[in-house]
């Protein structure tokens, strides 16, 4: 960190850091992350499958079936093996094919602008235009478009399966669409893992999912959209990632700010979240015991495995509530940006729901807030250099 600069929440002063370019209908969508440990194995299959879970969803558009993600390493991967040099990945847009003379990079090839000037209610298009200065407000929406997300789905999934190394594991569900909500059991863990793999929702209720896709095929016909609830949970992360010292390296604001970062998402709880404000002190805490074999262990978790901006050894569970997608087939009203009329704002193509992609997105940036905090807190430069300092801290834990 740089004396008298404050970086808030962004790639800077991190161990690990990456970037994503690309436009919705440009060539293609691009990252370069920094900092990943040499020797992590990984394939282009796994990333693949992380793709295809964010594209699936029930209530998703026609742009979904022009569409299959497929990831290619442009740079820091030899044999399947991080090589400790910046990872460079690519991700196709095949809609590029159909959008080559709107957006093409170069004046000569730019033949049909289909210039927009009609701001969207909801959307990033009016604050965009007015904030870079532009006259046509597809340069506003190509990038804050949603198809951005594929890119950080292939960032979090290396940041998974880096995490999954030092046996932490990471899965998200959808507790709610629109007004309905899930009644989620105590299964287990594999059962509820089993339940969320089958369901169109990633929902672990079959009943709920039922009514929720009836929900869905209803906004589509009235013309209109629908958010929800997606949890996010990690099991098997150590106590002390994060930090209570520094206000911009506590893990409870990190992960809240990542997930607030999925465009559309308008709320965040970790733990009881907002219903732990109307609770009594006694009813929220968690009371603390130890074993010796166990060492200090609690029996409840309502904080959400964080106490103090530190994860505190219990599982980690964050909500991400999602507004109604804000693209709608019935008009809104809105005014041109160049004439000044009013106008009914509508549009031809758009999804109906995607909370569901939001959850597997929830679940590659809780992955990523991770995946750097235990580089903060172990960093390394190999991943047997990692998995030694791991373990020497746990060994130490035990010890206590
Ligand atoms: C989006 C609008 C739709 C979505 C898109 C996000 O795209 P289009 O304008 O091409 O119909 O399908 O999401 C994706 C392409 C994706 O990969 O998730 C928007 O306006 O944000």
């Amino acid at each position: 960190m740089m004396q008298g600069i404050s970086f808030g929440f962004g790639n800077q002063g991190k161990m690990l850091r990456y970037l994503t370019a690309g436009e919705s209908h440009g060539p293609a969508l691009v990252s370069v992350i920094e900092g990943l440990p040499a020797g992590l194995a990984l394939t282009a299959a796994q990333i693949n499958k992380q793709l295809a879970r964010r594209q699936s969803g029930y209530g998703r558009g026609g742009r979904m079936k022009i569409e299959t993600d497929q990831v290619n390493f442009l740079s820091g991967l030899r044999g399947g093996i991080t090589l400790g040099s910046p990872v460079a990945l690519i991700i196709e847009n095949k809609d590029w094919a159909n959008w080559q003379q709107v957006m093409a990079p170069e004046q000569e090839a730019l033949v049909d602008k289909r210039v927009v000037t009609r701001p969207r209610p909801g959307h990033a298009d009016l604050a965009g235009a007015l904030k870079y200065g532009h006259r046509d407000i597809r340069n506003v929406l190509e990038r804050s478009s949603a198809r951005e997300t594929a890119a950080r789905v292939a960032v979090g999934t290396i940041a998974r399966l880096l995490l999954a190394e030092l046996g932490m594991d990471i899965m998200g569900h959808v507790l709610q669409i629109g007004p309905i909500a899930a009644a989620v059991g105590e299964g287990s863990p594999a059962k509820l893992n089993r339940a969320i793999a089958a369901s169109r929702l990633f929902c672990a209720d079959p009943e709920a999912e039922q009514a929720m896709v009836a929900a869905i095929d209803q906004a589509r016909l009235e013309g209109d959209s629908l958010g929800g609830v997606f949890e996010i949970r990690v099991s098997g992360v150590p106590p002390g990632l994060g930090s209570y010292v520094h206000w911009d390296r506590k893990l409870d604001a990190r992960l809240a700010a990542a997930l607030m970062s999925i465009q559309a998402v308008k709320g965040v709880e970790i733990g009881l979240g907002f219903t732990a404000s109307a609770k009594v002190g006694s009813q929220v805490q968690d009371e603390i015991f130890y074993e010796k074999d166990r060492g200090f262990y609690r029996c409840t978790n309502r904080a959400g495995g964080i106490e103090g901006g530190m994860s505190n050894g219990e599982e980690i569970v964050l909500r991400g509530a999602m507004k109604p997608i804000p693209t709608l087939y019935s008009p809104l009203q809105s005014v041109d940006l160049a004439s000044k009329e009013p106008f009914a704002a509508s549009v031809e193509r758009s999804d109906v729901c995607a909370v569901p992609a939001a959850c597997v997105i929830g679940e590659a940036v809780t992955a990523w807030e991770l995946a750097c905090a235990c580089m903060e807190k172990f960093g390394a430069d190999s991943m047997d250099e990692l998995r030694r300092h791991v373990k020497s801290y746990l060994d130490a834990l035990r010890k206590v």
